[in-house]
């Protein structure tokens, strides 16, 4: 990684972030936050105002402004990239938005086999205004490092096939178990686009990628490890070479944890429900843990988040590596300088 970008690339590598994920020692926990920038940051919604959600993914200043606005605020040991799982799917035309309040929308539905050809393969122009962000991001980050993220392909087909955010994903299950190779064709495309998606992220200077398989939680083991383990292990395998630390996350995945695991990450994410040193015994020794805050917690006072926030780091302990963070993303509504102590606290936390 150093002799392909330069020197600022190895500072970059001995950031706490990375030795944690590779599961070196580090002098204090690193810790970022998903959903760090959005609508939570002022700032935010001062650049956003009057901007598509998509179009604001599509534009260079922009995309590198809100990736830098979190890291400015609180001082973050990460920067996430800031897009969408589904700017992918837009870059190659697929017809969708990101309504404000309800998440992606889909206009036409995935129902057969016919909409398979619209799933082509995404080529670096279709994202030329994004890995161009990233580029200009890794010059303004500095020792910071820039996490790159895809949407797995369960997550995405879930939105491609309910046509929008859904409880109960009974579509999606549909298609699984009433058209077991449609679906297949339809979850490896969708890994390729992921894969292709991370691997332009980190050629443009990303020092680690995130999966997000958000969405993953609402299936049974069985059927995840026939269904969609494949398929996830393909879009972390189109990176395994690139010598980047690979996060893979979902949300409610307690019973998923160990297969999440073996799909090839380095870093598993866990939610708040289950504790972290639960969550080492299910996904064993080799592999770094991410999270767990409850995000609601950030709504308790003050000394009730550091109690909190104590026993996830005292948990986290169990793990070869810890990457604080929140169980999930950061909700709207939550006080920026809430944020600001915990980072504080968590940097601040003197492990014996
Ligand atoms: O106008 C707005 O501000 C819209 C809100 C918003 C934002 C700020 C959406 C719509 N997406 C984003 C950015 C975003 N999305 C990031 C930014 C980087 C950061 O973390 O700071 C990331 C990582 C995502 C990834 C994403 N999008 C996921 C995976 C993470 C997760 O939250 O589980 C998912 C599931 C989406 C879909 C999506 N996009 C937006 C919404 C509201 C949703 C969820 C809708 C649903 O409930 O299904």
């Amino acid at each position: 990684m150093a002799e392909r970008i330069g020197s600022v690339t190895s500072d970059v590598s001995r950031s706490d972030f990375l030795r944690a994920c590779r599961g070196e020692a580090t002098d204090r926990v690193p810790v970022w936050f998903m959903r760090q920038a959005g609508r939570s940051l002022p700032e935010y919604r001062a650049v956003r105002e009057g901007v598509a959600m998509l179009d604001s993914c599509f534009r260079t200043d922009l995309v590198v402004e809100i990736t830098m606005q979190p890291v400015r605020r609180y001082g973050v040991d990460a920067a996430i990239f800031f897009s969408d799982i589904v700017v992918p799917l837009k870059a190659i035309g697929v017809d969708l938005d990101i309504v404000p309040g309800t998440g992606p929308v889909v206009a036409e539905p995935f129902r057969d086999r016919a909409q398979l050809d619209a799933l082509r393969g995404l080529e670096p122009d279709d994202v030329a205004p994004i890995t161009a962000a990233a580029s200009a991001l890794v010059g303004e980050l500095g020792d910071t490092p820039l996490i790159g993220f895809a949407g797995a392909p369960f997550t995405l087909a879930s939105y491609l096939v309910e046509g929008g955010p859904s409880r109960d994903h009974r579509r999606t299950k549909q298609l699984m178990r009433s058209d077991p190779d449609l679906w297949h064709e339809l979850a490896g495309r969708l890994a390729r686009i992921a894969g292709d998606f991370l691997r332009l992220q980190v050629e443009a200077g990303a020092s680690a990628v995130q999966l997000f398989d958000s969405w993953a939680g609402t299936l049974s083991l069985a059927d995840y490890q026939e269904l969609v383990a494949p398929h996830s292990r393909a879009v972390l395998e189109a990176v395994a070479d690139l010598d980047v630390p690979r996060i893979h996350f979902g949300v409610g995945t307690g019973e998923l944890l160990g297969a999440m695991g073996d799909v090839g990450a380095d870093v598993v994410g866990v939610d708040w429900r289950v504790p972290l040193d639960d969550a080492v015994q299910r996904i064993g020794p080799d592999r770094s843990v991410q999270g767990n805050l409850d995000p609601t917690t950030l709504f308790a006072p003050a000394d009730v988040v550091e109690r909190q926030a104590a026993r996830v780091i005292e948990a986290g302990r169990a793990a070869r590596g810890h990457v604080f963070n929140l169980g999930h993303g950061v909700l709207p509504e939550t006080d920026p300088d809430a944020l600001a102590r915990l980072v504080d606290f968590v940097h601040g936390y003197e492990r014996d």
